[in-house]
């Protein structure tokens, strides 16, 4: 029977391994019920958005440094036994959209990026469904790369509308929960039943671009200690916690 110690030097003698499923300060959520589940209309007024508290989207993982009227923004979780409710406020002062194939450099275009990890266990999921990231694109597709390692469109997991009220995108959206065994193309996949007490795991991002062949910034909610700041579409470890609660 393997001890603490003797696994951990097993791990220093492979060259900083790394088995933690989560990196170190990550956040938590409490996301509470909504007994009316909010309309995806891209309008906030929805009454179960005021019993959620706000989390902000604002470590910076890729470019430089960036103004608020550039970007900002932040967002709220509520839930349902059917789905998870997400509303993002976000400001960008420039809508962009230069690739039209939602397949084709999504990640390059103005985009909002939502990680999902149905039993928060971390780890891998660049070819499987151990976690999903979605990226939402401004024509409110949601595209990840399924298990044959291409881009693959699950719009039919997610509706989003998003409208701008003023200077600020109100982007809404209602998601259906899968687990890791969530096979592409199968008609026979059924979304999770949520239940109080569920923890999950959540990050969002935007990819923000203004007009640049590349995107511009990339940033999220939670931050990255060490490592590539960018690979949440692959290290599930990097997202944070979402409790389902019945009240804050
Ligand atoms: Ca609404
Ligand atoms: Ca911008
Ligand atoms: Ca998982
Ligand atoms: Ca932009």
């Amino acid at each position: 029977m393997f001890s603490r110690a003797i696994l951990l030097v097993l791990c220093m003698a492979a060259g900083n391994v790394d088995a933690r499923p989560h990196s170190d300060g990550r956040s938590l959520y409490k996301a509470p019920f909504a007994a009316e589940a909010p309309v995806t209309d891209g309008n906030i007024d929805d009454p179960a958005w005021s019993t959620a508290r706000w989390r902000d989207i604002n470590y910076r993982w890729l470019g430089p440094e960036y103004a608020e009227t550039d970007f900002s923004g932040k967002f709220k979780v509520v839930w349902t036994e059917e789905r998870l409710y997400i509303v993002v406020v976000i400001v960008d002062d420039i809508l962009f959209d230069s690739h039209r194939d939602p397949l084709v450099q999504y990640w390059d275009d103005d985009c909002l990026e939502v990680f999902l990890d149905e039993d928060y266990s971390g780890g891998d999921h660049q070819h499987n469904h151990n976690a999903f990231a979605y990226h939402m694109s401004l024509d409110n597709r949601a595209i990840d790369i399924g298990t044959n390692g291409e881009a693959r469109d699950y719009s039919h997991h997610v509706n989003s509308q998003w409208r701008q009220h003023g200077e600020t995108i109100v982007w809404e959206l209602a998601i259906d929960i899968y687990k890791s065994d969530y096979i592409d193309e199968s008609p026979n996949n059924v979304p999770v039943i949520l239940q109080s007490g569920k923890v999950m795991g959540l990050m969002i991002a935007y990819c923000d671009n203004d007009g640049s062949e590349l995107r511009e910034n990339f940033v999220g909610s939670e931050s990255v200690p060490s490592g590539p700041k960018d690979r949440g579409w692959i290290d599930a470890g990097l997202f944070g916690a979402l409790e389902l609660v019945e009240s804050n």
